[in-house]
């Protein structure tokens, strides 16, 4: 769903309609606005008028609880800042967890990935360089999808229950009901026509990866489909054989009383080890616990080094590498290590928080006159990259973080992969238009699309 900074609406209604049914997670697929603050303001990208702080500070600060484990991913309007810092992942509050830029988790063993931000070719091979205090090319490129993090989730082997993306893969309203689509929004047909809705990146992990669902949002209106994927799934199914991959796709509208914004949605628990090279078996009875997913943590860290935090291009390399069984129990043995009475791939509860929650000054009105001038550190973070032996690039450590290769502070310039390129990048250019549902920050006009606020 989208939830537009209404986090207390969301939970207070997911509460009442939900009475007797027991939910063991609530996703959401962007435009959360977990804004701490009135200076994480400057990270978000709409016109001020819009800028509320809303009601997110008080699950920051301990006032409040979200009643069920929630994750969610990021959108084109977030608090970018705070997203940034937890680039791989990371609670953003107490049971409110971000999946990261790319990330994949498991719920209860149901394994799920999700991308952040919304497809834009003109940044699509971009290192991540967009750094607080934003500019206006910045404050929008920070939310565009980057080609790493669509090969990282390419790789994944074995089934996946879910995948999460912002806006909507393209192509994806030919496996559902256009009619019905072009009658309550008319404006989609042109697009739809020139197979321009939706994100490219998205619809080639789509066919790749042919997960069991795939949830998105941004369009504001209620979706789905059910695509038939032509060839089973890479090592499922014999050839010649029926089996053949289905994923379900739905997005829902805005989170404001009267819309289809939340969509209940059972899904079966994998048995055994039967769920791919990276499965937990735990969460066993009636806990639902929220763990890593070891194939991706070995991504991750085999990825690592094409992680830049530059604007030069970021050529990925020609053959998908295969995630190593020996790289796998490695990773396995350190998170075993660390002992945590969860189990061994538990996803620890360490929330801390970095930047300071609202004045009263603040929460009755008034901005912070200072915006941010650099990328916080997250402890989170620290604990995560320490964990994989990996350095900072696109974070920044806090202070005492032991480096890798010695000394403290990694201080994100690490690797520098295209470095001084300086973004000359007419190729991306021409091969993707703007996405009409984004604001436009020049001309600052009310797009009733996207941020009727009612
Ligand atoms: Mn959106």
């Amino acid at each position: 769903m989208n939830d537009r900074g209404n986090a207390s609406f969301l939970w207070r209604f997911f509460r009442s309609t939900i009475k007797g049914i027991k939910v063991d997670l609530l996703i959401c697929c962007g435009d959360f606005q977990c804004l701490r603050n009135t200076q994480d303001f400057d990270g978000l990208a709409c016109p001020d008028k819009y800028k509320h702080l809303g009601t997110f500070h008080k699950y920051y600060s301990g006032e409040l609880v979200a009643p069920v484990l929630t994750i969610f991913i990021g959108g084109n309007h977030e608090a970018s800042s705070y997203l940034q810092e937890l680039h791989y992942g990371g609670w953003v509050a107490p049971n409110i967890y971000f999946l990261g830029f790319a990330g994949v988790v498991r719920v209860g063993g149901v394994r799920i990935a999700g991308m952040t931000g919304i497809f834009n070719g003109r940044s699509y091979k971009e290192g991540r360089h967009e750094r607080p205090p934003y500019n206006r090319d910045t404050l929008r490129s920070v939310y565009y999808v980057r080609e790493l993090e669509v090969f990282k989730l390419a790789q994944l082997t074995g089934h996946v229950d879910l995948v999460l993306s912002h806006d909507w893969p393209r192509g994806i309203v030919r496996y559902g009901d256009a009619r019905y689509l072009f009658r309550k929004k008319p404006f989609f047909k042109a697009e739809v026509e020139d197979n321009t809705l939706g994100s490219a990146a998205a619809e080639q992990l789509l066919h790749k990866v042919q997960p069991d669902y795939w949830f998105a949002a941004h369009l504001h209106v209620k979706f789905p489909a059910v695509v038939r994927h032509g060839s089973p799934r890479e090592g499922q199914g014999r050839e010649g054989s029926e089996v053949k991959g289905v994923t379900r796709f739905l997005s829902l509208d805005k989170c404001l009383p009267h819309r289809d914004f939340l969509q209940l949605v059972s899904v079966p628990r994998p048995e055994g080890q039967e769920q791919g090279p990276g499965a937990a078996g735990g969460g066993e009875g009636d806990e639902v616990l929220l763990e890593y997913d070891v194939e991706w943590l070995s991504i991750v860290q085999e990825s690592h080094y094409l992680l830049s935090n530059s604007r030069g291009h970021v050529d990925m390399p020609f053959e998908t590498p295969r995630v190593q069984v020996e790289q796998m129990a490695s990773i396995r043995e350190a998170l075993a290590a660390r002992g945590l009475p969860g189990g061994p791939l538990v996803i620890p509860e360490n929330f801390a928080m970095t930047a300071p929650p609202p004045s009263q000054m603040e929460c009755q009105g008034q901005k912070s006159s200072k915006p941010p001038q650099s990328l916080l550190p997250n402890p989170q973070t620290d604990e995560f990259l320490a964990m994989l032996g990996l350095d900072h690039v696109v974070t920044v450590p806090c202070p005492g973080f032991q480096s890798r290769f010695g000394g403290g502070g990694g201080g994100g310039g690490g690797s520098g992969h295209g470095e001084g390129n300086g973004g000359g990048d007419e190729e991306g250019a021409a091969a993707v238009q703007d996405d009409k549902y984004e604001i436009d920050l020049d001309a600052a006009r009310d797009d009733p699309n996207e941020i009727q606020l009612d």
